[in-house]
């Protein structure tokens, strides 16, 4: 069987590994199916694709909310070329609006949810000749010509029974060499009114990895790839701070002399943890503090205390790791002063950078419902969030009865005036570092040398100009940043 796994840009691009794609390509590859090209488009052209395409028997998307266009334009070019290809999609967007999806001419199957065993169960089964698919659980699929509903497919208990993801499917180059982005769990069991419960739906209830499956991954990672540095793709690394702790004292246990980086909240965090975290080679966190008023956090159901976040911010310090700290502004119920007082807590703590970003009313979550049960949306295309506006910045795209976006561009003005008096400076009109010399400090001259040359050598990869012209950009002021 030949197989064409791939994943489509969208208008405000991508970025990434796409790792759901390479756990399907390992599944595949462990039962057998060597014939797998993987292509992501950011980086991969189109018509190398298509001419792939062309012979394949099945062609796999990966699609997301943004990249649905793409895909169902896609989808039309390989049944163009090849009519007999059986078209499957899965990913975050056809596991939340399968029927949606599903219409779409071109397509032949949804996956919804994992896809793993998914995946292995339709190709033996296109492999026999048979296009029947009524007893494989998990997805929506076309006989003759109409949608049936599959009975769901039981989400995945035991994580490490999966293979390592496939770190061949795509051209490694166009990534950050020595770098891997593995992921230790799936989805989140907080309810953050921003992401859930679109994300639950997307990825299902939260479970994790063992220790031991991770470091088992690590030292593979090492060993055939070069790896000495990892960026975890999880939710949040530290939901048990036992875990966190087993894994840390595995890594210095084993000495791989691996990097990371990961995503953690604020609750379960103490200076003991992020000592060990240090040590277990970590160099660097994100944390959402989101707000700097406990009142509009308890409005985001995020279940953090604000004190917390200076608490972790100066234990990260002490310990000469970095950390950035995530906030949102132009959330439903927050008033002007709220959001105001957010850039003041974001400026008074010692952050190494902060990312304040406008919120978004993502699809199917409570957020947007709240929006739009209140009359409060201006958009309906999901394509439009997180956009870029002609500032670089990201735009606002509710009002309220209090504020709409002219106000969250006058804050956004001010948060820009505020924080570069205190210091900061800023980077591809996202990042505000407080002191890119801290940054220099805690990791040395080399990384900052390493970030620009992997960029430059990233987006010259791309053909297209608008790229060229964001990397010259960025790059510039990354040089700015670090001279
Ligand atoms: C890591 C991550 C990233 C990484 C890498 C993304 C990537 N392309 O892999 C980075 C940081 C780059 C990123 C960026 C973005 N992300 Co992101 N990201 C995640 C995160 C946290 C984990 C994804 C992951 O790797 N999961 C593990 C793998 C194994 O699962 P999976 O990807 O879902 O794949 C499985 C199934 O979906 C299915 N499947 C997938 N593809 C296919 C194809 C076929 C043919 C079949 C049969 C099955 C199938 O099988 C896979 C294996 O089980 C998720 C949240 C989550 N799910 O927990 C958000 C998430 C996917 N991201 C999201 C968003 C919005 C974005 C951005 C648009 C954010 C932004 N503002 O720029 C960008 C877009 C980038 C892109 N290429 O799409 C949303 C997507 C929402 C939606 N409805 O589309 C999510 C769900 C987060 C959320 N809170 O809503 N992201
Ligand atoms: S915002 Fe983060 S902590 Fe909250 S539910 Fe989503 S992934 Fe979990």
């Amino acid at each position: 069987m030949k197989i064409v796994l791939v994943s489509p840009v969208s208008k405000a691009g991508n970025g990434g590994f796409i790792l759901g794609l390479a756990y399907i390509s390992a599944m595949l590859k462990k039962h057998g199916y060597l014939e797998i090209s993987g292509f992501d488009l950011m980086y991969q052209s189109e018509s190398d694709f298509l001419e792939a395409s062309r012979d394949a028997d099945i062609v796999g998307f990966y699609c997301t909310t943004r990249t649905f266009q793409e895909v169902r334009r896609l989808t039309g070019k390989v049944k163009e070329n090849n009519p007999e290809a059986f078209v499957a999609t899965g990913g975050p967007h056809p596991t939340v609006v399968p029927d949606e999806v599903i219409r779409v001419d071109s397509i032949d199957m949804v996956c919804i949810g994992e896809g793993e065993h998914t995946m292995l169960e339709v190709v033996r089964r296109l492999e026999t000749g048979h296009r029947d698919l009524s007893d494989i659980p998990g997805i929506v699929w076309k006989k003759n010509g109409q949608p049936v509903r599959n009975r769901p497919r039981p989400v995945l208990t035991d994580l490490d029974s999966l293979p390592f993801p496939d770190w061949d499917l795509f051209d490694r180059s166009n990534y950050y060499s020595g770098l891997a982005t593995p992921i230790a769990s799936r989805s989140c069991p907080y309810a953050c009114i921003n992401c859930m419960p679109a994300l639950r739906k997307i990825a299902g209830p939260y479970r994790r990895r063992s220790v031991e499956n991770v470091v088992a991954e690590l030292k593979e990672l090492k060993k055939d790839y070069g790896i000495d540095h990892v960026f975890f793709q999880d939710n949040d690394i530290s939901v048990s701070r036992n875990w966190l702790n087993n894994l840390c004292n595995r890594l210095i246990e084993e000495d791989l002399k691996i990097r990371w980086h990961a995503l953690c909240r604020v609750n379960t965090l103490d200076r003991e943890i992020i000592k060990q975290m240090k040590q277990a080679g970590c160099v660097h966190i994100n944390i959402g503090a989101e707000s700097g008023s406990q009142r509009v956090i308890e409005l985001l159901n995020k279940k953090i205390d604000l004190e917390k976040v200076r608490h972790v911010v100066q234990w990260c310090n002490r310990e000469r790791l970095e950390v950035t700290v995530f906030f949102m502004i132009g959330i439903p119920g927050e008033t002007l002063e709220e959001m105001r007082s957010t850039i003041e807590f974001a400026g008074s703590l010692k952050a190494d950078d902060l990312m304040i970003s406008v919120a978004q009313p993502v699809p199917y979550t409570n957020f947007e419902k709240i929006c739009r049960n209140n009359n409060w949306l201006l958009t309906d295309d999901p394509d439009d969030f997180d956009t870029p506006d002609r500032t670089g910045g990201m735009k606002c795209w509710i009002k309220t009865d209090q504020w709409g976006p002219e106000d969250i561009q006058s804050i956004k003005r001010d948060t820009r005036k505020i924080l570069k008096n205190l210091g900061y400076q800023e980077i591809d009109n996202k990042f505000l570092f407080r002191n890119f010399d801290s940054i220099i400090k805690k990791r040395g001259w080399d990384h900052v040398g390493l970030m620009a040359r992997e960029e430059i050598r990233k987006f010259s990869k791309s053909r297209k100009i608008r790229d060229l012209l964001q990397a010259g950009y960025f790059i510039a002021k990354k040089t700015m940043l670090s001279l």
